[in-house]
């Protein structure tokens, strides 16, 4: 079974088995603990409420699988190249030197980091698997600076309940909840297996978040923006939601 598959496989059992009744309590009980995600509205409904809540209750502080250096995948799958625009084109061809990361938003110092900025933050590497929704998956080295490191600098105001990512890829933007965005493995990757992060799988810097699906680690990061609603930012929650994609990916 693909993750998606099994994902509404799981959340069609756990409504079976609260019923209608049940379905009540947990709506009323994830309003009170802030455990509805912000497409909860949306096509998923109860189901990505309960998975969320659930998910959240049970797993806030476990960490996705790590493999060993032998087990990196010899032919990583990039499902997208570099984006077409000027822009990005322009940066390529002087080597990202004057490639920024804009913090803005629910902080009590907006920043704008460049490349040097961010290499000079505390270097992490982690062998994880990313996996997309239409089933496939590799293992890689990822090499960067966990982003709990970058938040701290910016002083995240303790009322921000979402970050909001964008990408020079012009139609992609992702959100997460403060628990991935402070999560130890969640990293501002800029390596890959020992070398610089290729532009195919998002170079010079892309948000890898390790306890979700493939398409919530959003490639050519210029911008985050931290938040306490979803209203207004402009649209679905992401991307993949204006598809009617889950919001909340976890595997
Ligand atoms: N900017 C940008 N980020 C993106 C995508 C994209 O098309 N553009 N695709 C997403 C999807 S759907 C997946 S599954 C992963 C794929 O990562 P990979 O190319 O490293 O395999 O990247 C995600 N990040
Ligand atoms: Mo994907």
């Amino acid at each position: 079974m693909n993750p998606v598959t099994r994902r509404k496989f799981m959340t069609g059992g756990l409504v079976a088995a609260g019923g209608v009744a049940g379905l009540a309590v947990a709506d009323r009980l994830a309003k009170r603990y802030g455990l509805l995600p912000p497409d909860s509205g949306e096509l998923y409904g109860a189901g990505a409420t309960l998975t969320y809540a659930a998910q959240r209750l049970l797993t806030t502080h476990s960490l996705a699988r790590e493999f060993a250096k032998s087990q990196i995948s010899e032919k990583p799958f990039a499902n997208a190249v570099a984006p077409g625009n000027v822009e990005f084109k322009q940066h390529e061809a002087a080597g990202f030197a004057d490639w920024k990361l804009t913090v803005e938003g629910m902080v009590a110092r907006p920043t704008v980091f460049s490349m040097s900025d961010l290499k000079a933050m505390p270097v992490k590497s982690q062998v994880t698997e990313i996996a997309c929704e239409e089933g496939w998956s590799y293992v890689a080295e990822w090499m960067g600076t966990p982003l709990a490191g970058v938040l701290n600098e910016v002083g995240v105001l303790p009322e921000a309940r979402y970050m909001v990512y964008w990408s020079m890829d012009k139609n992609w933007w992702d959100s997460v909840d403060m628990g991935d965005a402070l999560h130890p493995q969640t990293l501002l990757a800029m390596g890959m297996n020992d070398g610089a992060l290729p532009v195919p799988f998002g170079g010079p810097l892309r948000l890898r978040v390790s306890r979700q699906l493939g398409y919530k680690s959003v490639k050519y990061i210029t911008r985050l923006t931290f938040t306490d609603t979803m209203r207004g930012v402009g649209g679905p929650p992401g991307k993949m939601p204006e598809y009617s994609y889950s919001w909340f990916a976890g595997i």
